[in-house]
């Protein structure tokens, strides 16, 4: 696709902590960069970059955003458990607006979804990637909705999706479900570069979880798109895993704390649907 140029990619959320990572390590690398966020760069504007004050619910500015650009990274939108109402503009809306953009300009999309799309599973179920999503509330309801919307407009419009179940971003894991969950941030960068430089992906789905031993999830699309994480957690095993919440709820299930909010049975979720 690129011809071993760098990509020119946009990248929705720019602001935010995974956005300003991304921003700063594939500027690096030579990415040409549309930033985008609708509060405002935080940080000095990275070479080769440019950025707009955009909101992800204005149609006509997200597509105007994405002209010619190679990739969208997604990173934009509510990135933690709220209400139904909050997460409607920009997870629903904003997550169309970027689909129509990337059919209208044929770029591939990066969407990034979350371990809270199957939070509800226990932890000691390991999961592969065509597992039923289970929804731990309304945040990892819009990532299941995200997910289908990538699976539509590469069905019906041949736009190109990785989506990438992320799972916990950090600098080092500090906790005990860290230990299943952290992307290290280098595998987390070579990630996205595996994203925009494979020659096809379709509709491809990532666990985006370093290579712990502790890890949930199984098989996925990585060997399609190239990827191998580097990092581990295991190193981290003796000093985090004594570290953990008082909960017996989000101590038992992959969503950890996300799952206790607003929380209502009395029990662990079943397993079946009677
Ligand atoms: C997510 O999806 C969140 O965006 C992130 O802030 C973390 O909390 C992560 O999941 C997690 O559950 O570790």
């Amino acid at each position: 696709m690129l011809n071993n140029r760098q990509p020119i990619a946009l990248l929705t959320g720019a602001s935010g902590h995974l956005g300003r990572l991304l921003a700063r390590r594939l500027s690096e690398c030579g990415w040409h960069l549309r930033l985008t966020d609708m509060r405002p760069f935080p940080d000095t504007i990275p070479h080769g970059a440019t950025f707009v004050e955009l909101a992800l619910e204005d149609k006509d500015a997200v597509i105007n955003a994405a002209k010619d650009c190679d990739v969208i990274l997604h990173y934009g939108g509510i990135s933690t458990e709220q209400s139904f109402e909050e997460t409607l503009g920009p997870n629903y809306r904003g997550t169309y607006h970027i689909y129509e953009a990337a059919r209208r300009h044929r770029a591939r999309v990066v969407f990034p979804s979350s371990v809270h799309v199957v939070g509800l599973y226990e932890r000691s179920e390991k999961l592969d990637q065509d597992c039923v999503l289970r929804p731990d509330g309304y945040y990892g309801l819009s990532k299941a909705y995200g997910e289908m919307l990538a699976r539509v407009y590469w069905e019906k419009h041949a736009v190109e999706s990785v989506v990438v179940r992320i799972g916990s971003t950090l600098p080092e894991p500090t906790d005990r479900r860290f230990l299943s969950t952290w992307l290290s941030y280098d595998d987390f960068v070579s990630l996205m570069q595996c994203c925009a430089k494979a020659e096809r992906i379709g509709f491809t789905v990532i666990w985006g979880a370093s290579n712990n031993s502790r890890s949930f999830w199984g098989a996925d699309g990585r060997a399609r798109i190239g990827w191998t994480p580097k990092d581990s957690s295991d190193g981290f095993i003796e000093r985090v895993e004594s570290i953990m919440t008082e909960d017996r709820i989000a101590e038992h299930l992959q969503g950890g704390r996300f799952v206790t909010v607003d929380y209502s049975r009395d029990d662990l979720p079943p397993r079946d649907l009677f």
